[in-house]
């Protein structure tokens, strides 16, 4: 495949500043390498640079300009490169990167009259709206944004996701009215409870099952804090209870068989937070899981 690397250093979607150092400690935890040596052609596009722009949102949401910037962007240069036959992998960044990359897969499905389906492993919906949200922060609202609920104005123009195709898995922090909305809507809430129940072997399989049945597109939003903190202490927003290494590792291999992801957001790494560079290493192993890499490419640890 030809993969291109797309650098989204926007931080103002959290509540704490951090995540615009991801694209960097991605690229050091040596993304391009670990992902062309499964056989990918790699370009690395280099970080976006939002345009600030006028707007505002009624309701609660911080830094509405800086973000939207960061979204019109990321829209763009995602959807070239998804129009280019690449492979679009968002180095983030803040969840807020997804604004941006979700419009792209949305318009480049839209364009080749075929499905889209969002897989989002995170602890958390980000289903909230300026209307809905006690934060503020727009970090926890792009999925509500593509699945059209109103309250975003004149944000971005992208076809809108119907709920039933976002497929949350990992979820154990959702809002009160984050739960009535995606009750409301449809949307398949797949919570660490049901992993614990059925194993994410059977959650996902059910799921990719779905994307397979409607020989859809596969966008994959992965936020680091879907992983168990232990195992991934870079992030702002630690949930305990998280996934496991094996957990994720076997979602990501299991994701890269289907052969239908056209775009992945790697999100919410902080890494003025992390273990010396641990989570940030981690997101690596797991995108290089969702590119084909089984434990048999694995290089040898030194002990
Ligand atoms: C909370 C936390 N639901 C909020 N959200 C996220 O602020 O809307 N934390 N996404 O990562
Ligand atoms: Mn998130
Ligand atoms: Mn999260
Ligand atoms: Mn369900």
């Amino acid at each position: 495949q030809s993969i291109a690397l797309i650098g989204a250093p926007i931080e103002e979607g959290a509540g704490r500043q951090g995540c615009s150092m991801g694209p960097k400690a991605l690229r050091v935890a040596g993304i391009q390498d670990a992902l062309t040596a499964l056989g990918h052609d790699v370009a690395d596009n280099g970080d976006v640079s939002p345009r600030a722009v006028e707007i505002a949102f009624d309701g609660t949401a911080n830094n509405p300009e800086i973000v939207t910037g960061f979204a019109r962007e990321i829209a763009k240069a995602g959807e070239t490169a998804l129009n280019d036959g690449y492979t679009a992998v968002y180095l983030g960044g803040d969840h807020a990167l997804s604004f941006g990359s979700v419009a792209a897969a949305l318009r480049r499905a839209d364009a080749l009259r075929r499905a889209l389906h969002v897989l989002w492993l995170d602890a958390h919906a980000d289903f909230n709206t300026p209307q809905t949200s006690a934060s503020g922060n727009m970090h926890g609202m792009p999925a509500a944004f593509f699945c059209g609920e109103p309250g975003f104005g004149e944000m971005l123009e992208c076809p809108k996701l119907p709920a039933a195709r976002y497929h949350l898995v990992g979820a154990r922090s959702i809002d009160p009215a984050e739960v009535v909305l995606l009750e409301e809507r449809g949307a398949d809430v797949n919570d660490m409870g049901e992993i614990d129940d059925k194993g994410i072997g059977a959650v996902m399989r059910r799921i990719l099952g779905e994307v397979e049945r409607d020989d859809a597109l596969l966008h994959v939003s992965f936020d680091i804090d879907f992983v168990d903190p232990d195992t991934a202490p870079g992030v702002g927003t630690t949930v305990p209870g998280g996934a496991t290494f094996r957990e994720a590792h076997l979602a990501m291999e299991m994701i890269g068989k289907t052969g239908r992801m056209i775009s992945l957001d790697l999100v919410e790494l902080n890494p003025f937070l992390d273990d010396r560079g641990k989570s940030a290493r981690l997101m690596v192993e797991l995108a290089a899981s969702a590119f084909g890499r089984r434990i048999f490419d694995r290089p040898t640890q030194a002990a």
